[in-house]
């Protein structure tokens, strides 16, 4: 059927020189589904990088497998000490993986319900359950065309990458002029300078910086010089950082100085964001490495404290423990500078990115960024828009069943509008808006 189809209490109507069809409800959820899948998303906060990175993008089954989700999952499930897993290749992390989590136990985790995901539509045989058949077609693939089959697959326009300027391995990549890939768009993520300033202070000095420990006025004015720089020269769309539970605000810390001092007058200079992502408890078990961080309570005044104090700054937040959200969709309510985005890591389950995103469009409309995939490993923005996506339609429909219920109708042409604004459309707004 072409055309504008119209949802309305009786029946779907064609706009145009078609008829009446009686299909009703069923029919709109399934235009709502068909048109979420077809909606193109730009993926706001990942840890995938352009090819000219190198080894840095990660793809492939055996990076698949050996995604920290599955590690730490495996070291549950595995009877053996966590030092012979380190001291394992990545073919046999991945073997062990493969055998343990999918073999011996029904791979019914979230992590690896998505390795499944990927693999069937990349076109895969899954009942197969044949390892070495998915190792032969990963091996077959060449970079810049398998990025170009996964977007896709994906149907992702655009990814958002998390670029650490403190990284030895991706700094020379910027340094030698990566002159950017339309695909693969960057955030300047600023951890080791907000969370470990002493460390940093003494590689900026290193890289021409005139900075000292004490946060003097001329040492404020060299961080915003770096902060400025690395903005221009990665084309940042917006400044990042994680924090933990305890993120206070204001403080008498070298972060919040450092927030006040330079990260938000170089943000405003730049109208881009500061995206503050909250509630990691880094390294509850250092056994775990990549793997070995948790979540915490935070706390959403200290958020709501910036955005009051800093009207004319934007804000990008997501908090990691479920019991913040409800508290800090109240936040966004109330203050235009606050923008909530995605079901971060251990958020990112069908039962509570479905809670989060029912509890977002109650409180919030359609004014969020229901998920970003946090993807590692290129394939994975498969599995996760896949997963996200059937969610964001099921949700976005039981709403529009709701509106249809009091009379109001609802048209094809609207159902796209509002699945483009959730899948993008918000976020890039959000950047384009002037405080
Ligand atoms: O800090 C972050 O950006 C986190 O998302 C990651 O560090 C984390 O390891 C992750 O992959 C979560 O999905
Ligand atoms: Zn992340």
């Amino acid at each position: 059927m072409t055309g504008n189809r119209i949802f309305n209490m009786e029946h779907e109507t064609m706009q145009g020189p078609s008829s009446v069809s009686l299909k009703g409800i069923p029919a709109m959820r399934e235009s709502v589904a068909r048109i979420v899948a077809e909606t193109p998303v730009t993926d706001l906060h990942t840890h995938l990088y352009a090819p000219p990175f190198g080894s840095l993008l990660l793809w492939g089954i055996d990076e698949l497998l050996t995604y920290h989700y599955l590690v730490a999952e495996v070291l549950r499930a595995a009877d053996l000490p966590y030092e012979t897993y380190w001291a394992m290749g990545k073919r046999e992390q991945a073997d062990l993986i493969w055998s343990e989590l999918f073999i011996k136990r029904s791979p019914i985790s979230e992590s690896c319900r998505g390795v499944l995901t990927v693999l069937s539509k990349l076109g895969l045989d899954v009942a197969s359950r044949d390892l070495e058949a998915y190792r032969t077609f990963f091996a077959a693939q060449r970079i810049p065309d398998h990025v170009d089959t996964v977007f896709r697959c994906a149907n992702i326009e655009s990814v958002v990458m998390t670029n650490d300027p403190f990284d030895p391995t991706e700094r020379p990549v910027w340094e030698q002029g990566f002159q950017g890939d339309p695909r693969f768009h960057a955030a300047l993520r600023i951890d080791p300078l907000l969370n470990d300033w002493t460390n940093s202070c003494a590689k900026l000095s290193a890289w021409g910086y005139d900075v000292q420990a004490a946060l003097n006025n001329r040492t404020k004015a060299e961080v915003r010089r770096f902060l400025s720089d690395w903005t221009k020269r990665m084309k940042a769309l917006y400044m990042a950082v994680s924090l933990p539970p305890a993120f206070a605000f204001p403080e008498e810390s070298p972060r919040a100085r450092l927030i006040e001092a330079c990260v938000l007058p170089v943000a405003r200079d730049h109208n881009a964001p500061f995206a503050m992502m909250i509630g990691v408890k880094r390294n509850v078990n250092p056994e775990l490495k990549l793997a070995a961080d948790g979540v915490g309570m935070s706390e959403v005044d200290a958020v709501a404290r910036l955005c009051a104090q800093y009207p004319r700054n934007k804000f990008m937040v997501t908090m990691l423990a479920r019991e913040n959200q409800h508290e800090l969709c109240v936040a966004a309510r109330k203050f235009r500078n606050l923008f909530l985005f995605g079901c971060w890591w251990f958020l990112n389950n069908p039962s509570l990115i479905e809670e989060m995103t029912r509890m977002r469009f109650e409180l919030l409309g359609l004014s969020v960024a229901p998920q970003h995939s946090d993807a590692r490993v290129l394939d994975q923005v498969v599995y996760k828009w896949d997963h996200s996506r059937s969610i964001i339609a099921k949700v976005l429909a039981d709403k529009y069943t709701d509106l249809i219920a009091t009379g109001w109708t609802v048209d094809e042409s609207e159902i796209r509008r509002d699945a483009a604004r959730l899948l993008g459309g918000n976020f890039h707004e959000f950047l384009d808006r002037t405080l």
